[in-house]
């Protein structure tokens, strides 16, 4: 019998295992006649925006689904931030980690209030509460936690830490619908939640996001914010803007909201054979999530140790050399991107090594698992030979030796 010789890394003069970069995000769209249909009924209707039925419906599917009194829809999940910042008559300081996306901090910032970025838990990634106190200062008004990556914050640490300054607590859950947190659903927590339904998310509206609350005040303020300042009696009541979710999008996602479990089930699997195929590899772990909660597995996050015989940034190429699209999500923490850089900010450790070790892999529906399988092999291959990868990863760089840390 022969042998199938291990194929030849692309970063090593192999050809690439995909010639179509495999993405880390790609679109869960489904049954496409499905989603035309779906269009189709919003433009027989002719109502197409300001909240027509189909938003409303979505609005009230979403609120049963998550267990939460209101959920306004709204054009994203960065208008849903700022709508409920605004709701929430947040001032001034606002406490929340520098490691997640930037739109987190954009959002506030864009409001004229000031991030004042906290450190992470080390395994958990999301904002370690006993940091979160020392920043309090009596500007502070609120904390915005990130569930980062669907794992959710510790919520009880935080509501201590509210309740002892009398802060607001909000809660940026853009990757976490879906996921389930001490038996509830991940939208009820704190004074107010808010989801992105981005076209990459677990659940998407192409272009979307919401705000969830059991406040009904608060719920009352976003729906005017989001239309100009028009409350309820069709009235101009203040000031607002226009963060309307179009009906269009509303009905894509209500084609969607059917098939989340399928996607949850298969992303389930993704993630499982990622952490059985790379289990045991000297340096890499995936990012496990809790067994007994529910769980999206919308991102497969790898992180390196020191002991990784690659550092993350040499990783990376080789998977890139090889058309695997993983993403360094998200380097640089906040603070290290403008117009926050410069300023001057707490020691941040976790965050620093973290922005250098975490690497997003491809999951989602559109990746198979013999393309997962692919993926661990290129990864196990790569730290295999790590010297030879990082020699041609520095001839690539034109020389340049990698300072890249290798985390702890
Ligand atoms: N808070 C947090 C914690 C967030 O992560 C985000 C957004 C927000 C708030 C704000 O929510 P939104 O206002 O966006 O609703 C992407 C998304 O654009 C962004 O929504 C998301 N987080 C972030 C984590 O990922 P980029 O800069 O990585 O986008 P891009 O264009 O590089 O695409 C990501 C990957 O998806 C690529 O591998 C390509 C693939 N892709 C992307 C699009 C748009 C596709 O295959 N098809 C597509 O249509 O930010």
């Amino acid at each position: 019998m022969t042998e199938e010789r291990p194929r030849r890394l692309a970063i090593l003069g192999g050809r690439p295992a995909f010639p179509e970069p495999l993405v880390v995000g790609r679109p869960a769209l489904g049954d496409r006649r499905a989603l035309l249909r779906a269009i189709d009924r919003a433009l027989g209707r002719r109502w197409l925006s300001n909240s027509g039925p189909a938003v409303r419906a979505l609005e009230g599917r979403l609120a049963s689904h998550l267990g939460v009194a209101h959920v306004v829809a709204v054009s994203s999940g960065t208008q849903a931030l700022q709508l409920a910042a605004r709701a929430l008559d947040l001032s001034g300081e606002v406490i929340l980690p520098s490691f997640t996306y930037v739109a987190s901090a954009h959002a506030l910032a864009w409001l004229g209030l000031r991030p004042v970025f906290c450190d992470v838990l080390p395994r958990a990634h999301t904002i370690d509460p006993a940091r979160v106190g020392p920043l309090v200062t009596a500007r502070t008004s609120a904390i915005l936690g990130v569930h980062l990556w669907g794992t959710p914050c510790d919520t009880r640490g935080l509501e201590r830490v509210a309740a002892r300054h009398s802060l607001r607590l909000l809660f940026d859950a853009a990757h976490a619908f879906g996921c389930s947190h001490q038996g509830r659903m991940i939208g009820a927590f704190g004074n107010a939640e808010t989801f992105s339904f981005h076209a990459t998310k677990h659940f998407t509206t192409v272009e979307g996001g919401a705000v969830a609350t059991d406040d009904g005040d608060v719920a009352a303020r976003v729906r005017a914010f989001r239309r100009f300042g028009i409350d309820g009696r069709g009235q101009v009541s203040g000031p607002g803007t226009n963060a309307t979710m179009s009906e269009i999008c509303a009905e894509i996602g209500l084609a969607g909201l059917g098939r989340l479990g399928i996607i949850e089930s298969g992303n389930r699997r993704r993630h499982q054979l990622y952490a059985t195929r790379l289990a045991g590899l000297r340096g890499v772990r995936v990012l496990a999530f809790q067994e007994n909660e529910r769980q999206n597995c919308q991102f497969a996050v790898l992180e390196t140790t020191q002991k990784a015989a690659l550092t993350r940034d040499e990783l990376l190429a080789a998977l890139m050399a090889d058309g695997v699209a993983a993403r360094d999500y998200f380097a640089p923490g906040c603070h290290r991107l403008p117009p926050y850089r410069g300023r001057r900010h707490a020691a941040l450790p976790v965050t620093e090594r973290l922005s250098q070790t975490v690497l997003c892999l491809p999951t989602g529906p559109a990746v198979g698992l013999h393309e997962v399988r692919t993926v661990c092999d290129i990864i196990r291959s790569a730290l295999g030979q790590a010297d030879a990868v990082r020699l041609a990863v520095r001839a690539r760089a034109g020389g340049t030796p990698s300072t890249t840390a290798r985390g702890s």
